[in-house]
């Protein structure tokens, strides 16, 4: 029977706790600049442009899907199309990162934010998803957006950062005025998700890049409540409460926490023990979490590191409830080759029930 799982089957099964016959698989940022075709529509057309037209962005997020037997797509788009929505005015230069036209630096640039506008503003967001449902067949498909911390750290900051201390500064200086723009971003973004499930998503996922920046009490404190803002807006089926995903990178510390969210489902970042983190949490689909630069090091390593965490995912509980993926997204160097190594090893798993 279990043979007979298609991916969208395996991936549903993780999520209802039911038996698997492998873990499912999907890799974060799977599309991307480390990809050919990426790379040929991005000379052509910009960012926004291929995140706004739901043919192109239904074209690079079938590029992984092609190359490799992942069981999930996730739609192209960015984390930061919430700030851009709210006229934050979001734009990306070439080869570097991101940067924020008009960044929040007091409670006056808040009173600027069009949080009633917003979501009209995002419809292409559903839209690409729509499409994307049409062309993948029996895979599943996810939706995702950004964690309101880590948008205030663009918000604040203006453009990346190693530390994002404008952030942190504001949220130690003036905790309300974070407060209330970490809740426009939790309210735009959960009708963004609604939004997504609506349009044929299976999944969410939550990314909160920069949430290890913080200490584990003020993460209590003030993101976890806003995970939660977010987790109590999606809507539950009859097959129970929405299937919902949260990463933190580098949130170790923040392990014991992380599940006061509300969240059906953890993330796991490459440096975070699989086990440890099954330990704390055995009800939770836990995903993750190859260490991206196993995939530098080359086909070898990386499928060597894919079969020692497919060992541990069955150890504990038969390998209910897991998802295989990185602990962080590729990074643009990577090979095919080694992402293909990757796939093969956790693909060609065989779990007897
Ligand atoms: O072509 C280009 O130059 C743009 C590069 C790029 C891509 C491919 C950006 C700009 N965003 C994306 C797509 C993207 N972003 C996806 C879909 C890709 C897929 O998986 O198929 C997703 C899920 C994201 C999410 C995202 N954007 C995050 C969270 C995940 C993570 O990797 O930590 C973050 C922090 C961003 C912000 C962002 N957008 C783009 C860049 C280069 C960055 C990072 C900037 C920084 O380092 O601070």
């Amino acid at each position: 029977m279990a043979s007979l799982m298609t991916s969208r089957d395996r991936f549903l099964a993780a999520f209802a706790g039911a038996p698997l016959d492998r873990p499912p698989l999907w890799l974060m940022r799977q599309a991307g600049r480390y990809l050919p075709d990426y790379r040929a529509v991005r000379a052509q057309h910009g960012f926004w442009e291929v995140c706004k037209t739901p043919a192109l962005a239904t074209r690079v997020a079938l590029e992984p899907l092609a190359l490799f037997p992942l069981d999930a797509a996730i739609v192209f788009s960015d984390i930061l199309t919430v700030p851009d929505a709210l006229g934050l005015d979001v734009t990306f230069g070439t080869g570097d990162g991101p940067r924020v036209g008009r960044p929040l630096k007091s409670a006056a640039d808040l009173e600027q934010w069009d949080v009633a506008g917003a979501p009209a503003k995002l419809a292409f967001a559903a839209d690409a998803v729509t499409d994307l449902r049409r062309a993948i067949g029996e895979r599943a498909l996810l939706g995702f957006c950004g964690s309101p911390w880590t948008l205030l750290c663009y918000a604040a900051e203006g453009q990346g950062s190693d530390d994002f201390r404008a952030a942190r500064t504001l949220l130690l200086k003036d905790p309300a005025l974070a407060r209330r723009a970490m809740e426009a971003f939790a309210d735009v973004a959960a009708g963004l998700l609604r939004a997504q499930l609506a349009a044929g998503a299976d999944a969410v996922q939550i990314f909160d890049t920069w949430g290890g920046l913080l200490p584990r009490e003020l993460y209590r404190a003030h993101v976890v409540p806003m995970i939660r803002r977010i987790v109590e807006q999606l809507p539950s089926s009859s097959a129970g409460p929405a299937r919902s995903i949260l990463f933190v990178r580098g949130g170790q510390h923040l392990l014991p926490v992380l599940g006061e969210s509300g969240v059906a489902g953890l993330s796991l970042d490459w440096r975070t023990p699989w086990r440890e983190a099954r330990a704390l949490y055995p009800r939770l689909v836990l995903q993750g979490n190859v260490d991206p630069i196993t995939l530098l090091a080359g086909p070898d390593a990386a499928a060597a590191e894919a079969r020692a965490l497919v060992a541990d995912m069955r150890a504990d509980d038969g390998g209910r409830r897991c998802i295989a993926n990185l602990g962080h997204g590729i990074l643009p160097p990577t090979t095919v080759e080694s992402v293909a190594a990757l796939c093969r090893a956790v693909t060609e798993v065989q779990w007897s029930s």
